[in-house]
């Protein structure tokens, strides 16, 4: 089993029409039933998400939809959820069948993908069932009017998947791999010290997502990775025989590590680094600024994109509210949200402030910075603010003005 973490996976969206055979396609793409099929119209209700291996393409997620033309009350809220699920899409499929005379729900659909600015790929299926051959031209017309690749295809007898399978792969944006975490901004040889604190908040038995990214990355620009605690943080600076190109830490500790690390050695945090691998680190930079405008009784967003468990002194339940209000010396009016549930209406909030996101995709983390942008919303994340209210945040953004 790849173990390639799902925010750094390609992610593919099939929508259409209910029984157009969405699901149908996943199976065939993958040569895997990995989603229900059925001829009984609405089969799929929430987004179902799948890790693959795809050949050509490496890893990928496939997200399965409801249909489009879903009715009733709950058809409502199904599509709304496809519409959220869009937000992650890097690229959507956008399935129909041959006999289709009524394609404006379709288009309608194609017109908001385009502003979402995932790349897009019509692909006909059931050729198999065709009435006649004229669905050919009519869709090669409405490929010309859209301006979008068609592809014509049979889940069932797997007439045209192969090709289907290379297209996606050749039509993949480039854009969807994200940079490097810190490899752009360190020499190759030189030496990067990860401080992490091995707290209550730290899961039993291993590190936790960004540091092993982080790590990885260090290795794949073949620089030289040294983790510590930071109660052997200073021990571990004084024995080394060359100095550190960079020092990481959990943004937790700031406090403690930017009194040990000297001044002439460059300091982040993961957090910071994982604000720039999946985000807009400009943006969210402006972002923070908005802390020196809050005042008592404002409406605070804390967005966390995973559902863990609050743990006692929770970062993002507790310390973080606990600094800022420290930080404006008065109370704010804190709400929280994690999940997939980004609200669309953001405009009573004065901030929001994310987590480092690293279990969504870049595709989602821009989309949500993007809609905070569009309500005039300043956006930041947890490194950002944490290292604002301690009163370190130019010197661990010294790293990214540097680099630009
Ligand atoms: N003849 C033919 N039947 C197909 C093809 N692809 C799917 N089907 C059938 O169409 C029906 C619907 O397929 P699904 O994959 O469940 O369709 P869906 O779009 O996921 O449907 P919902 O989840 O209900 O929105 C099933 O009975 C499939 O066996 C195909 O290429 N040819
Ligand atoms: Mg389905």
């Amino acid at each position: 089993m790849n173990k390639t973490p799902k925010g750094s996976r390609l992610h593919i969206a099939i929508i259409g029409k209910r029984n157009v055979g969405k699901s149908a396609i996943i199976n065939a793409l993958t040569h895997q039933d990995v989603s229900i099929v059925s001829s009984h119209p609405g089969t799929t209700t929430d987004p179902v998400y799948k890790a693959m291996e795809l050949h050509n393409l490496g890893p990928v997620v496939f997200i399965d939809t409801a249909g489009i033309d879903d009715i009733g009350a709950i058809g409502s809220e199904r599509i709304k959820r496809t519409e959220k699920a869009l937000e992650a899409a890097d690229m959507t499929l956008v399935l129909i069948t041959p006999d289709d005379e009524d394609l404006s729900l379709e288009k309608e659909w194609i017109s908001k993908l385009k502003d979402k600015k995932t790349k897009i790929i019509i692909a006909v299926n059931k050729i198999d069932i065709a009435k006649s051959q004229d669905y050919k031209n009519k869709l090669f017309y409405f490929s010309k009017e859209t301006n979008i690749p068609v592809f014509f295809v049979s889940a069932k007898t797997g007439e045209g998947i192969d090709n289907l399978r290379d297209s996606l792969s050749k039509h993949a944006p480039s854009s969807w791999e994200a940079p490097c975490i810190v490899g752009d901004l360190i020499e190759p040889g030189s030496i990067a010290v990860l401080v992490v604190p091995i707290d209550i908040e730290a899961p039993k038995g291993r590190l936790i997502l960004p540091q092993v990214q982080t790590l990885r990355d260090i290795l794949d620009n073949n620089s030289v990775g040294i983790i510590t605690k930071e109660s052997t943080l200073s021990d571990t600076l004084k024995s080394l025989n060359k100095k550190p190109a960079i020092v990481i830490t959990d943004s937790q500790v700031f406090e403690t590590v930017n009194k040990i690390v000297p001044k002439n050695i460059p300091l982040t945090s993961f957090s910071i680094l994982m604000a720039r691998y999946k985000g807009d680190i400009e943006e969210l930079l402006k972002g923070v600024e908005a802390i020196k405008k809050l005042k008592p009784g404002d409406k605070v967003l804390i967005a966390e994109a995973c559902t863990h468990h609050p743990v006692e002194d929770d970062i993002g339940r507790e310390k973080i509210p606990r600094w800022l209000e420290s930080y404006i010396n008065g109370n704010l009016d804190f709400s929280w949200i994690s999940g997939k549930d980004f609200p669309d209406n953001l405009s009573e909030y004065k901030m929001v402030i994310h987590c480092g996101g690293c279990m969504i995709n870049r595709k989602e983390m821009i989309s949500r910075i993007q809609k905070c942008k569009e309500a005039g919303v300043p956006i930041t994340n947890y490194g950002l603010i944490i290292a604002a209210t301690k009163g370190i945040l130019d010197r661990v953004s010294q790293v990214f003005i540097n680099s630009r």
